[in-house]
């Protein structure tokens, strides 16, 4: 059965600094995914604080945000066949040194925090973010 998804990437600062961009947008392309928008843009302190509202408990939550409005991200809509799921294997675990070969992050991340891409962990979610980002 057919179960169109679309889902929200982010590629975070590590990464567009080091001028990898084209580079994952194709692996993306080369693995089904259609990239159906894309922006690039430079979050302000207090909307990384919004769209990682998720996390403000952990210990880890302020310096995430600095880190994700310190420089350009690109964010994208992805849509495929069970593009949530298969964009989550794709990417691999969120600490590189835990990534399966052959996954974005063992290839591009850097550390746990500078781990490269961003992707949604649900449809639920995908729609939410989806939304904080493009919706008008
Ligand atoms: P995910 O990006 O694989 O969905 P989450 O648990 O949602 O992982 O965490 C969001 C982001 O917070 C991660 O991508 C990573 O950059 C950062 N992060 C998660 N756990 C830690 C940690 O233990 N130390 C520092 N940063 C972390
Ligand atoms: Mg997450």
């Amino acid at each position: 059965m057919s179960n169109l998804e679309q889902t929200l990437s982010i590629i975070k600062p590590d990464a567009v600094e080091r001028n990898l961009s084209e580079e994952i947008k194709q692996v993306f392309k080369n693995n089904d995914f259609k990239i159906l928008k894309e922006k690039k843009i430079k979050l302000e302190k207090h909307e990384a604080e919004k769209f990682y509202q998720v996390h403000q408990s952990k210990p880890f939550y302020n310096d995430l945000c600095t880190y994700l409005s310190s420089g350009a991200i690109v964010v994208m809509i992805l849509e495929k066949e069970n593009a949530v799921l298969d964009n989550r294997k794709l990417m691999g675990a969120t600490d590189p040194l835990k990534a399966e070969n052959g996954t974005l992050r063992k290839k591009y991340g850097v550390s746990i925090d500078k781990n490269s891409v961003h992707g949604s962990d649900s449809t639920e979610n995908a729609k939410i973010e989806i939304d904080f980002f493009f919706k008008n």
